[in-house]
């Protein structure tokens, strides 16, 4: 949107999205800074508070705000909390939300107040999965109808036909799913997983399931790209029970979402790490012939030795969302300390001379593999309708 400074879309009371100004000097995070007004299309539930360090040391802050005048907070914040319970958001069913008691552990089948819907402005997201939600019980069966969402940290998503697509919120950690074989091994879908935990300050863990159906020493030199670059990656399979142990330690007393394309195996990992889950799988035959979801929404499920864990539906491709093209090079965490030294500050390390992150791929402190999937990404996406709030035009 091209009007920067201008507050839209704007009752008192709605909330908006206010874009903290760049600052070039520092690579320093800072708390006051001046406020700009921007357009905002993100929905009312969303009060995330989101910043970010951008490569060449600008920062950029941002945050929503529900109601910064009086009404719209009011009417969303404001809630009689007399014979409300506490609970999690753990699934969906039609219309329905599943809502998980945290004192009883009952789970309560939910409808949205009104007023959260019309507040809204991205119908999608009101409500997701792993939100923690005021609920009021209706009536004498287990029904009831959510009366606030409380603010989310954590959250993983994608872009979705030119909107957010919110897959969990209120997580420590993703798991990024990708199989050895069948189907097969794609690093870049897992740099997509990557660069999306990196902006949203998620733990990305990269498994890579299947093992048994592969020689090890055929995937290694791919694999030890990510583990220098500093991620955890756990080789795994539920064949040889390979990685499963680690799955668990790393799994235990966290909020792990777990995402990947569809049947790398990640009920199947799921079900290994804590038999009691009894996720639904499907035959290897099964899956390939049909080419369909096993796991067709998302569940967040409590592990049996502390912490819980959100199965997701299997993606086919994973967009980015909330990432504006000039600062994807920075999300590659290893290009960072060579961004700096290009020629060009608004160097895009493809065609440009003197750039640092070139010369680092000559000199082998950058991968091939990394290299590759950031010309990708750059080639791959439809970047002319991301951020919208940041005025890259947002066409639909
Ligand atoms: N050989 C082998 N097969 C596996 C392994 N893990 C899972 N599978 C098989 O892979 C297929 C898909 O497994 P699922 O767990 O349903 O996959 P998913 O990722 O949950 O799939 P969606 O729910 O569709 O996203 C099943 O037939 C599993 O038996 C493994 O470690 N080795
Ligand atoms: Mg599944
Ligand atoms: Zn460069």
């Amino acid at each position: 949107m091209a009007d920067k400074g201008k507050r839209r879309g704007g009752k008192s009371g709605q909330k908006v999205r206010v874009d903290l100004r760049r600052n070039k000097q520092t690579r320093v995070r800072q708390q006051n800074m001046t406020h700009e007004f921007l357009d905002d299309e993100q929905s009312a539930e969303d009060v995330s508070r989101e910043e970010r360090v951008t490569n060449r040391g600008s920062l950029f802050r941002r945050r929503t705000v529900v109601g910064v005048t009086a009404d719209g907070d009011q009417l969303l914040r404001n809630v009689d909390e007399t014979g409300c319970r506490r609970g999690r958001v753990s699934s969906f069913i039609g219309l329905n939300i599943m809502v998980r008691c945290d004192s009883s552990g009952e789970e309560f089948e939910c409808s949205v107040r009104g007023v959260l819907r019309s507040l809204a402005r991205d119908a999608r997201n009101v409500v997701v999965t792993g939100d923690r939600v005021l609920f009021r019980q209706e009536g004498d069966d287990f029904q009831g109808v959510i009366e606030r969402v409380e603010p989310r940290h954590g959250v993983l998503s994608r872009g979705s036909q030119g909107r957010e697509h919110v897959l969990v919120a209120n997580i420590d950690q993703v798991l990024i799913v990708c199989s050895a074989a069948d189907p097969e091994f794609r690093p870049q879908l897992v740099d997509r997983y990557l660069l999306t935990a990196e902006r949203h300050e998620i733990r990305p863990i990269v498994c890579i399931s299947k093992m048994d159906l592969v020689n090890p020493a055929d995937l290694q030199a791919q694999l030890r790209v990510f583990a220098e670059v500093g991620y955890t990656v756990i080789p795994a399979s539920i064949r040889t029970g390979e990685g499963i142990e680690r799955l668990r330690q790393l799994l235990r007393n966290r909020q792990t979402a777990v995402s990947g394309q569809s049947g790398v195996g990640k009920s199947s990992l799921l079900n290994a790490v804590d038999q009691d889950l009894n996720l639904a799988t499907s035959d290897v035959s099964d899956w390939t012939s049909k080419g369909t979801h096993t796991t067709r929404r998302a569940r967040l499920v409590p592990l049996a030795f502390g912490g819980w864990v959100c199965d997701t539906p299997g993606i086919r491709q994973f967009e980015l969302w909330d990432l504006g093209l000039e600062e994807v090079d920075g999300y590659f965490i290893e290009f960072r300390p060579f961004i700096a030294h290009c020629r060009f500050p608004n160097c895009t390390h493809t065609h440009e001379s003197n750039c640092a992150i070139k010369q680092a791929l000559e000199d082998g402190m950058i991968s091939d593999q990394r290299y590759q999937s950031y010309l990708r990404l750059r080639e791959e996406d439809t970047w002319q309708w991301k951020n919208p709030a940041r005025g890259q035009g947002k066409q639909s």
